[in-house]
């Protein structure tokens, strides 16, 4: 009996699958629409660290499911690449003069031995890196279609600025107003920027959510996310001028409480409105507020500030008079700027109002206003001709009013910001686009794409907002397409998320230099039936990958509206004890370590063994080693010889009930529990000596999805010589999984005091004999007296007895 050589076996399949381009696979016309599938993993960024356990956990998870579907006859496409821009690979280059395509190239081929180490099934001939000109050739060229559908735009906005990595930032790059790369303190700064119009797809992006089968939890993050908003825009006067603030309500149902006004502090008007007297004031407010990052000026928890303008404004629906004042908690990024506070019915204004002796006017019946803001609903008061009205019907009643006297008409918000495309960095795709002296914007000509990142001496950025690119004049200069005059090169580049965002349409045909994919084999596969990655990806990657499916839909470039149909969220890895798994605590696990010591199998084995794949669960090396030994167990059987004759009816019936739960949970993506039921099966397996190959065969086959390299090994010796990827699935026959015999308790006055195998559906008359005849129960009922007798079948009979 040898040890089981898993070491040798992984290699020698792993250069088997590569050598024989096992896992090819072509777009073949014969197969039935039904029966081709798409899945998808998310593509790693290969960062200096190298793989992580969190990675072959949702590549397991797929591939599985794929060496399953392929052989239950369905052509799969199964890919794999590398998201390849990014700032680590630049800030690396800063700090070591290294050039970033070097450094990322080299991890990608760190990452993808890694990879092969495991295993996968990919088909590596459709590999693709979003740094390769040949790639992202086609991103650029994506961008001109945003762009001339107008959906591309420059704009001088207040961004987001990181000023230790000297970037603009996207909303979603800030987390508790920090940069979610170096954790510095982020700033506004206004700078020039390319913005995408996702916010033109709001509702598109809301809508196709509906239809897709993706957790509700991710459904409503996006929801949220897009935050759509019914409500009116309200037009006050400025008392004694022209002036008009127009303002963005949920609740015009309120505006009999409206006791105050408050622009934000970027609001146009401030400056005009502000009386003398509150110049100095005002101006000293303003500066103070511009070091604040949005997430900070709208912290619920933050302690209110403002500053009177000096003016006052009317009131629409009963000329009252209110003072307008200037506070950051309003955004200028939303709706329009500007608000009216009805501090009884509102918390932020409700604090406003009680820090700066405002008053609190009720207009709703409940709560108790003088402790915090009333939001419920309730039956209106001192409002006029709403008075006695509940919420919705105020609402609308004054929708009504408003809209008749043209003070007002509904309207809609959204949270979602369109989208800040432009980074001031060098390792990204370069944006297509020159401006020249005369004709202003102009983009690049589609033949005249790719347009390459070119060399240059330094990496690190100029700090002025203005990319490293911006110092190479030879690459800069430039002559205008449209007028042949001199023009110079935009010289912002695109961020990582462009890249990530039509990866699965490349994979469709990675070698295409005529287009990003031809139109057949995106009919072929399109949409990605299963798409598996982390939980962090839920918004952003996510939301900007279905803008621009939508947009490539649009002019007719893709077939369907949506991208991904089945998304599935891994949990997280966590390290030993449940905590995170981090360099500072020392808990990380390396997979090549693992690998080594334990084999690829008992990595994949394990890491689908370790419970759901959608929930979190903490590493555990005994685990690790249990699964092991299992696999080592499985080996050993392997190791004896198979008799080829008619195997006895347990081990047939252990064999279909494994292949039974085994087919249903890996369809399920299941596989804590398909793994399990191999256990059970091996575990019965070792009750006999001999093995049949009508019992093996079947197994081997089963178990190859999950550990493939022991499985191939296996059904190499039981004499078959080509691999078994495409191995008809064993099917199982439901009689034969058919219990026959089952476990039933016998209990004394609720004691359990024996067992026995008795045949299934046994009648209770004949239970409540097989219990007295039972031997160590006659012993105990013995001279007692047998009050009454209760059998449920299948599972128990009590006898309760007296003294
Ligand atoms: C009066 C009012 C009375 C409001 C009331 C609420 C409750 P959502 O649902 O998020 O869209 N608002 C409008 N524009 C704003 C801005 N730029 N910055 C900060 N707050 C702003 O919230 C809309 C509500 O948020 C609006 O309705 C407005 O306050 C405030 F009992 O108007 B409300
Ligand atoms: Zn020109």
């Amino acid at each position: 009996m040898s040890k089981y050589p898993f070491a040798d076996i992984e290699k020698k399949w792993q250069d088997y699958w590569e050598r024989n381009k096992s896992f090819h696979v072509v777009e073949d016309p014969a197969i039935p629409p039904e029966k081709r599938v798409y899945v998808l993993d998310m593509f790693p960024y290969p960062s200096s660290q190298g793989l992580h356990v969190g990675h072959p956990e949702g590549y397991t998870a797929t591939d599985i499911y794929c060496r399953y579907l392929r052989m239950n006859g369905y052509n799969v496409l199964h890919p794999m690449g590398f998201d390849s821009f990014g700032l680590p690979a630049e800030n690396y280059a800063i700090k070591t003069g290294t050039h970033p395509k070097a450094t990322t190239e080299s991890n990608i081929d760190m990452f993808r031995s890694q990879i092969k180490r495991l295993g996968f099934s990919y088909d590596w001939d459709r590999e693709i890196s979003t740094h390769k000109i040949e790639y992202y050739r086609w991103t650029q060229w994506i961008f001109l279609q945003l762009f001339k559908k107008g959906l591309a735009y420059e704009s001088q906005t207040p961004i987001n600025w990181c000023p230790s990595c000297k970037t603009g930032l996207a909303n979603e790059e800030v987390k508790e107003g920090k940069c979610e790369r170096c954790g510095a303190q982020v700033t506004r700064k206004n700078i020039r920027q390319w913005i995408l119009k996702i916010t033109t797809y709001a509702d598109q992006l809301l809508e196709g959510l509906e239809d897709l089968n993706w957790s509700e939890a991710i459904k409503t993050m996006q929801r949220n996310w897009i935050g759509r908003s019914e409500g009116a825009d309200v037009v006050f006067t400025v008392e004694g001028t022209e002036d008009e603030i127009t303002v963005y309500t949920t609740r015009p149902d309120t505006l009999f409480g409206a006791t105050y006004m408050v622009l934000a502090p970027e609001h146009p008007l401030v400056a005009k409105i502000t009386t003398e007297g509150q110049k100095a004031a005002v101006q000293a407010y303003l500066d103070e507020a511009a070091k604040k990052s949005d997430l900070e000026r709208t912290d619920l928890a933050k302690d209110k500030t403002g500053v009177f303008s000096g003016a006052y404004a009317v009131n629409p629906v009963n000329g009252e008079k209110i003072p307008v004042w200037i506070a950051d908690y309003v955004l200028i990024s939303y709706g329009s700027g500007a608000i009216m506070a009805v501090p009884a019915h509102d918390q932020r204004d409700w604090e406003f109002a009680k820090k700066f002796d405002i008053p609190i006017i009720r207009v709703l019946e409940g709560g108790d206003i003088e402790s915090e803001a009333y939001t419920g609903d309730g039956v209106h008061v001192n409002s006029g001709f709403l008075d006695g009205l509940g919420k919705e019907e105020a609402i609308a009643k004054m929708l009504d009013w408003l809209e008749e006297r043209k003070l007002g008409k509904r309207s809609i918000n959204y949270k979602l910001r369109d989208w800040i495309f432009s980074r001031q960095r060098y390792w990204g795709e370069p944006i297509p686009i020159v401006h020249c002296e005369k004709c202003g914007v102009v983009p690049l000509a589609e033949e005249d794409l790719p347009l390459t990142l070119p060399e240059v001496e330094s990496y690190a950025p100029t700090g002025t907002g203005e990319s490293p690119l911006a110092a190479i004049n030879e690459w800069v200069n430039t002559t205008c397409p449209k007028c042949g005059g001199p023009a110079k090169r935009e010289t912002n580049t695109m961020p990582q998320w462009a890249g990530s965002c039509w990866y699965y349409l490349r994979y469709l045909d990675p070698h295409n230099d005529k287009k990003f994919a031809s139109r057949d084999k995106i009919d072929y596969w399109m949409p990605v039936d299963l798409y598996v990655g982390g939980a962090e990806h839920a918004v952003l990657h996510l939301l900007y990958s279905r803008f621009w499916h939508k947009v490539l839909h649009e002019i007719g470039a893709v077939n369907t509206t949506e991208p991904f149909q089945r998304l599935v969220n891994q949990g997280m890895i966590l390290g030993e004890g449940g905590v995170k798994m981090s360099k500072s605590l020392g808990n990380v696990i390396n997979p090549d370590d693992i690998i080594k010591e334990y084999g690829a199998d008992s990595m994949r084995v394990y890491e689908m063994f370790m419970g759901p794949l959608q929930v979190s669960k903490p590493w555990s090396t005994n685990g690790l080693a249990g699964v092991h030994r299992f696999l080592d167990r499985v080996w050993r059987l392997g190791e004896r010889d198979v008799i080829d004759g008619p195997a006895p009816d347990d081990q047939k019936k252990i064999l279909h009930q494994t292949i039974r739960k085994v087919s249903q949970d890996t369809a399920a993506l299941e596989f804590n529990t398909a793994i399990a039921q191999m256990m059970i099966f091996i575990n019965e397996m070792f009750k006999s000596e001999k093995l049949y190959r009508e019992i093996w065969e079947p197994f081997v086959l089963i178990i190859a999805p999950y550990a493939p390299h022991l499985a191939e090994e296996l059904w190499d010796r039981l004499g078959h010589n080509e691999t078994l990827a495409y191995e008809p699935w064993p099917q199982w026959d439901e009689a034969l999984c058919q219990e026959n015999e089952t476990e039933v308790v016998f209990q004394v006055n609720g004691k359990v005091r024996a067992k026995c195998m008795l045949p299934v559906g046994m009648a209770k008359e004949e239970l409540e004999k097989q219990a007295m005849a039972n031997e160590r129960i006659q012993e105990l009922i013995d001279g007692k007296r047998v009050m009454k007798v209760i059998a449920v079948p299948d599972k128990l009979v009590n006898i309760v007895i007296g003294k």
